[in-house]
């Protein structure tokens, strides 16, 4: 990245447009200087670190602001540098205004995410947690909020450098072996070297396998809703949401286009979509509807399909179930109007024992679905103290680490010298120092922190 590391710079850190107030920052070795040249009441050279000065900022004889300003001194302040931040008046105008007399002053406007990038080169943070304020910035639920949060605090960093100091260990003892290779002994104790591996194996496993839920946790889930016309699909999306966001009637085939919607459920965002009923022989524009509710049912992270439990039959469930085994990623089969059954059937025995009751206009078994729903995709894996694996650069670098850790366990288990595992254990300890940034190169960090916002 071009910085020069000795320019300050300066960001709107609160968000474009009115507010009560806007802060602005600005982080550099004249930080604090620039500032000052524009606050004639005291001298902020003077002032010790972490306090808040009130006073109006001047360029000039021009008055720009009743400020509150706040000293933040290298190397204790979130860049690692001295750090402003002026707390103005929340006008647009206002916030321009000082921003623009500091740059005049010296200060240039900093580029996306150049704060947290600082940061990280001062080794404030290591870029997993850089990468995890981002997340925490764009989280839109609470259980993306704790899986950035605990990756902010460094619990995944701590399981990182955790794997990486054994390894050392274990390449320490390997390369010992070498240099005394003419003499063939193994100073390595090759049984606890393997069980040492096998350890460092399984933390990669469960990270790697992680991801899946990772990506639920920072995406969402899509869940699409199919089934016939007139199950009552539009319903339960209006049910689950508790308002009436799709059209219901009587008429088979109402719902002609899919709708969206998202729902939190226990802090994970569901997008759910009601689809156009699936039925043969629909005239010309509703068949495109059911053509797109079928790609709905394949591509969804989840397929409830809903049906009408007073016309469905035994037979039509059981094939539903092994096109929808087939077809979709993961489903749910869920039985519609148990208010308006004739008989007190066993369902279960009629349909299966996989199948959830529901009445959708009555509410009933509602929220038996919703947990359902967060059983399918969670499983009860989330938890705020375990690390999850959002980030799908980490993932590939992990299973990098993986195909590393594999080809060492069958160097050893055929037994090849020293001097080449050690090959394999560099490659490894490569891909690890990727994911915290121990290893990085300019691209990477470019391309990492172009897609933060301006002023983090
Ligand atoms: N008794 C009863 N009727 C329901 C229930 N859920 C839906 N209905 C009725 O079933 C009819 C169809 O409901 P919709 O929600 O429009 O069905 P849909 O599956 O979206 O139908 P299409 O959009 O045509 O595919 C409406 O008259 C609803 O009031 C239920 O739980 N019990
Ligand atoms: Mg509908």
């Amino acid at each position: 990245m071009s910085t020069t590391w000795t320019d300050t710079i300066i960001a709107l850190a609160t968000p474009q447009g009115i507010g009560a107030i806007g802060v602005i920052r600005l982080s550099g070795a004249e930080a604090i200087s620039i500032v000052d040249s524009l606050f004639p009441g005291k001298s902020l050279a003077l002032q010790p670190a972490n306090t808040l000065h009130v006073g109006v900022m001047k360029e000039g004889n021009k008055a720009l602001d009743e400020v509150v300003i706040s000293i933040f001194k290298a190397p204790r302040s979130y860049t690692g540098e001295n750090v402003i931040e002026i707390s103005c008046h929340g006008s647009s105008y206002i916030q321009q205004q000082v921003i623009e007399a500091c740059i005049r002053a010296g200060a240039r406007m900093a580029n996306p995410g150049e704060f947290t990038m600082r940061a990280f080169l001062n080794g404030k943070m290591d870029l997993v947690q850089a990468e995890a304020v981002a997340d925490l910035i764009a989280a839109a639920s609470q259980s993306a909020k704790e899986a950035a949060l605990h990756q902010v605090k460094g619990g995944f960093s701590h399981v990182l450098s955790n794997m990486r100091e054994e390894l050392i260990k274990f390449s320490a003892l390997i390369e010992l072996e070498l240099d005394f290779s003419q003499e063939d002994v193994e100073f390595a104790d090759r049984t606890s070297l393997k069980k040492l591996l096998v350890q460092i194996e399984n933390t990669v496993y469960h990270l790697l396998e992680s991801f899946q839920l990772g990506n639920v946790i920072k995406n969402g889930v899509s869940v699409a809703i199919i089934g016939k016309p007139n199950a009552g699909k539009s319903t339960l999306l209006n049910t689950l949401l508790n308002e009436n966001r799709a059209i219901v009637s009587n008429i088979a085939g109402t719902t002609r286009d899919t709708v969206e919607e998202v729902l939190n459920i226990e802090g994970v965002l569901f997008r759910l979509i009601d689809t156009a009923g699936i039925r043969e022989g629909a005239d010309e524009i509703e068949a495109i509807g059911v053509e797109r509710s079928l790609e709905k049912m394949r591509t969804a992270d989840l397929a409830v399909y809903l049906f009408d439990v007073n016309t469905a039959s035994r037979e039509d469930i059981h094939q539903q179930r092994t096109l929808l085994v087939e077809q979709t990623k993961q489903y749910l089969l869920v039985g519609n109007k148990i208010d308006a059954m004739h008989q007190e059937n066993d369902m279960a025995s009629v349909f299966g024992s996989d199948v959830l009751m529901i009445s959708a206009k009555n509410n009933d078994h509602i929220d038996l679905l919703k947990q359902a729903l967060i059983e399918k995709v969670v499983c009860g894996k989330i938890s705020t103290e375990s690390t999850i694996v959002t980030n799908s650069r980490h993932f590939q670098s992990l299973h990098k680490v993986a195909e590393n850790l594999s080809s060492i366990r069958k160097g050893m288990e055929e037994g090849i010298s020293g001097d080449l595992l050690a090959i394999d254990i560099r490659q490894c300890l490569y891909h690890l120092g990727e994911i915290t940034g121990a290893i990085s190169n300019e691209d990477q960090l470019d391309f990492i922190f172009s897609k933060f916002c301006i002023g983090k």
